[in-house]
């Protein structure tokens, strides 16, 4: 198995929705034993701690939480980002999912001065799609792919980098998505398995489909897991919980799939917020997705058929 250097980046990102907590996400990583875990893989890690974000002092906007925060972060996280990409596999741990507006932009900076195409995984129960304008909540965890793909209506916002094409994209596991948001989707090439296409075909159809043109382009993938991707019965720490999410094994799944297919280049881990955990459970199980996107395995395959 090829071993990796992993970084891992503290991002106590919680400004992108009313409900506190998701600051403790990084610290509940380490205490959970992540390092351990992917160190116990073979791989080589290193913990940059956690990052601040930059003092913004932009006008805050009424409908909107906690703006001049999160474009703070954004800015701070495309830097740190576009750098670590370059030295090794980072994973973000967070901290809300408004943070991949930063990570996601700042590797696809990267992957830009690479010369390499950027796909981007979003495993979610929401597409998380809404723009500045849109919004019915205000939460601006809820906005991250659509200032990614380049949306309008983000000038309050660095400008992206480098704007992931629509069809660069694709998100797994979704049942909660608005109106407006779905309108939108609509128009554009973004790839949907939502849980019904899951059900009926199963989770590994639209993972496959998409890791091979992610192959055949010779691209980079970047990964942004939120918790609420999981059924809530399995990963009750998150604060926008959603029935009907997917299982243990269909999670292992996916990240089995990731590491088979040699692909990703970089993960978010956003959404945990250990306040709402219960002995923390759904941190340990994080831990264990990540390693099995990073090579741990029940048995080498083929599996020997019992003759
Ligand atoms: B998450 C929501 F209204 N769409 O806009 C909104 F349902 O990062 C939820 O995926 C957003 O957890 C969820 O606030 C953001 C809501
Ligand atoms: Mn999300
Ligand atoms: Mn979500
Ligand atoms: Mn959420």
């Amino acid at each position: 198995m090829d071993m990796r250097d992993i970084i891992l980046i503290g991002c106590p990102v919680d400004s992108g929705k009313r409900r506190r907590g998701c600051l403790m996400g990084p610290d509940s990583y380490r205490v959970a034993g992540l390092r351990e875990a992917l160190e116990g893989l073979g791989h080589r890690v290193t913990d940059r701690g956690n990052l601040t974000p930059d003092p913004i002092e932009a006008a805050g906007d009424p409908r909107l939480w906690a703006l001049a925060e999160t474009v703070g972060w954004t800015a701070a996280l495309i830097r740190a980002a576009e750098e670590a990409a370059g030295q090794g596999m980072p994973i973000f741990l967070g901290g809300d999912h408004a943070l991949s507006m930063g990570t996601v932009a700042g590797v696809a900076a990267h992957a830009q001065r690479l010369g390499k195409p950027l796909f981007l995984l979003w495993l979610d129960a929401h597409s998380d799609f809404h723009t500045l304008a849109s919004t019915e909540t205000g939460n601006l965890h809820g906005v991250s792919v659509a200032y990614l793909a380049g949306r309008e209506g983000f000038d309050a916002f660095p400008p992206v980098p480098a704007p992931i094409p629509a069809k660069n994209i694709c998100m797994i596991g979704l049942r909660s998505v608005d109106p407006a948001e779905r309108e939108a989707l609509a128009g554009t090439e973004i790839h949907v398995a939502d849980m019904r296409f899951i059900d009926e075909n199963s989770i590994k159809a639209p993972l496959a489909e998409f890791l091979a043109r992610v192959d055949a382009a010779g691209g980079l993938l970047h990964v942004s897991f939120d918790v609420d991707f999981l059924d809530p019965s399995i990963a009750p720490a998150v604060g926008t919980t959603s029935p009907g999410g997917t299982t243990f094994r269909e999670a292992h799944l996916v990240m089995e799939m990731l590491f088979d297919s040699g692909l990703v280049s970089s993960l978010d881990l956003v959404e945990l917020n250990p306040f709402l955990d219960e002995r923390g459970r759904t941190a340990g199980l994080m831990v264990d997705l990540t390693a099995s996107l990073l090579g741990r395995r029940i048995f080498d395959r083929p599996t020997r058929s019992l003759a």
